[in-house]
């Protein structure tokens, strides 16, 4: 059975913290990105770890390989648990990230094909897969594959073997639990859950949804 992961995009502190809260017995972890870092600051973190829920920074870090360890460096000191990297920029860049993430305990992700129409431009033709066995080389735990695509997380999960995909694009985005659970390892919601009526009732859906499946 699949994660169930909350991108929380929520861009005000107050209502961010009470849907994590919310959805926190529902949930298997956190995600935040540039949205809610941006307008609430890197000590999010230890907000939300109130929930007790692993929290991954999806600051798609994508620099030299210095820039992006210093960059890790600080996304696990403020007390995030993983860290999503983009694997486009070369092997030596992915391994700064890993090897932050080493040092910290934490674990790294690595971005191999996004789930919107633009990410099938430039992430085709055979970058994708080699981005993806590039993020096992590097030693990373895994990748982010499109639940819009799930013909391609098939292809790319042929690349990885048992590391971990991770897979955005449910709901708001087309792709849904049914097609995408059985070939991954968490499964990534944001607006499906955090716009609806009732965020906790959304993703107490969600999770029995996934639970349904049998992977
Ligand atoms: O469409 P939503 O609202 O369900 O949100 C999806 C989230 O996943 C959102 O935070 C977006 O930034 C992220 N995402 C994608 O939608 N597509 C991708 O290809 C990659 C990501 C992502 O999270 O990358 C790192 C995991």
């Amino acid at each position: 059975m699949p994660d169930l992961i909350l991108a929380l995009d929520v861009t005000e502190k107050k209502k961010a913290l009470a849907i994590a809260e919310a959805c926190a017995p529902h949930i298997d972890a956190i995600k935040v990105g540039y949205p809610l870092a941006l307008a609430a600051g890197l000590s999010i973190a230890g907000d939300l770890k109130k929930t007790g829920l692993p929290l991954i920074a999806d600051f798609k870090v994508a620099d030299i390989p210095n820039t992006n360890q210093l960059i890790c460096d600080q996304v696990f000191l403020a007390g995030f648990s993983a860290i999503i990297c983009q694997g486009f920029c070369g092997m030596d860049s992915v391994k700064a990230c890993v090897a932050s993430a080493r040092t910290h305990h934490g674990e790294c992700y690595v971005v191999a094909e996004m789930s919107h129409p633009g990410g099938k431009e430039f992430f085709s033709g055979g970058i994708a897969e080699q981005i993806a066995a590039n993020a096992v080389i590097a030693g990373a735990d895994g990748i982010i594959a499109p639940a819009t695509r799930p013909d391609r997380v098939a292809v790319l999960r042929g690349f990885v073997g048992d590391k971990k995909i991770l897979s955005p694009g449910v709901g708001t985005q087309g792709g849904s639990v049914d097609s995408i659970a059985e070939l991954v390892d968490g499964i990534i919601v944001g607006r499906s859950i955090y716009d609806a009526p009732d965020p906790a009732a959304a993703a107490q859906s969600y999770a029995a949804a996934r639970r349904r499946q049998k992977r």
